[in-house]
């Protein structure tokens, strides 16, 4: 048992009072709540924004506010755990769902923070990322890494709708988050996923290596979920049917900070997860699901979003016996690797 340690209201009020003139903290009296014993304590709290109840306002934000005032119309996914003015998810994640109307334009800029698209409805829509134009179709997932250019357009007739996933509220602490505003792109005829359409084969010019950090920017959904048929199929005995998305050209992560990774169920499977540091999201892409995470449950219809604390016990289970369901994953895995805290218990 750890020791009961000294409280403020145990010192001497001047005393205090002078510690305080000099910016000064005696550590004990919180010391416990910055290392609480065995485990953290997440401020993040499990939680559910279903797609049905927000898709209406997100609707009527477009009525409400055009482009030109927004530059990016979006309803952040914030979770009550951390207040929903931090506009956080957790810790390192932010989620926010984003409307493009026919026609709009949201114009380009650059900034700090690493961001990806998870396209969720809608047809005729693009992102051009460093100059390459990614057509936005379902389930697509789409980066835009820090520094490089972006811009939004829709040249189809309905609304599009993603889910953004960034590490603003990290870079924000790190109180290294600025943007740069630029003007429109010029397109160049590269894709970076036709260049790496096969696993296992590199593209490898005689003359040159790529030079790029990033060099796949579009993952296209169609690609993503017959590969996880394929493995599904090709390991009949896989507990957990995923895929990560990652850089072709390392075969590590595809973003320096956050995770992705697309997560089959297969019908009727119930899947429980090892208790590991980072916090988790889960978007679903087609089927439904079922989310619990310590004391809470979720049951995720198609486009839903969850989000759950690090150190907590989550098992999924897939609500149909017949058809599979498809989740997209994100987490905080890779930059809890790099900074050494990166835990799995059990
Ligand atoms: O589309 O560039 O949700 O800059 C937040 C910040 C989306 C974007 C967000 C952004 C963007």
């Amino acid at each position: 048992m750890d020791a009961e340690l000294g409280r403020l209201e145990d010192l001497p009020a001047d005393y205090v009072a002078a510690l305080r003139e000099l910016n000064l903290v005696p550590l004990w009296p919180s010391l416990r709540a910055v290392l609480p014993p065995q485990r953290p304590q997440p401020k993040t709290r499990a939680t559910h924004w279903p797609y049905r109840s927000l898709r209406p306002l997100l609707l009527q934000a477009g009525e409400l506010t055009p482009i030109e005032k927004a530059e990016r119309r979006v309803l952040v996914l914030a979770n009550p755990g951390h207040g929903l003015e931090k506009m956080q998810a957790s810790a390192a994640m932010y989620l926010g769902m984003q409307l493009l109307l026919p026609g709009e334009w949201a114009p380009s800029h650059r900034h700090t923070p690493n961001a990806v698209r998870m396209v969720v409805e809608g047809e005729g829509a693009w992102t051009n990322v460093d100059g390459e134009k990614c057509v936005m179709r379902r389930g697509d997932l789409i980066l835009t890494p820090t520094g490089l250019w972006h811009e939004h357009g829709h040249d189809g007739d309905e609304p599009v709708v993603w889910l953004d996933v960034l590490d603003l509220p990290l870079v924000y602490y790190l109180e290294a988050s600025y943007h740069i505003n630029g003007t429109r792109q010029t397109v160049k005829p590269e894709h970076g996923e036709r260049a790496y359409a096969r696993g296992g084969l590199l593209p490898t010019p005689v003359f040159q290596r790529s030079a790029k950090a990033y060099p796949m920017l579009r993952y296209p959904w169609d690609e993503t979920r017959a590969a996880l048929q394929e493995l599904a199929a090709d390991q009949p005995d896989l507990e957990a049917v995923q895929l990560s998305y990652s850089n072709p050209e390392t075969g590590g992560d595809a973003q320096n900070i956050l995770g992705f990774y697309a997560l089959m169920l297969r019908p009727g499977q119930a899947l429980v997860l090892p208790v590991r540091s980072p916090a988790m999201v889960f978007h679903l892409i087609e089927g439904n699901a079922e989310v619990q995470a310590e004391a809470q449950r979720f049951t995720l219809a198609e486009a839903d979003t969850a989000c759950v604390p690090g150190y907590s016990a989550v098992s999924l289970r897939n609500g149909s016996a017949d058809a599979p369901a498809f989740v997209f994953i994100a987490d905080e895995t890779p930059l809890h690797r790099k900074l050494g805290v990166f835990e799995q218990r059990g």
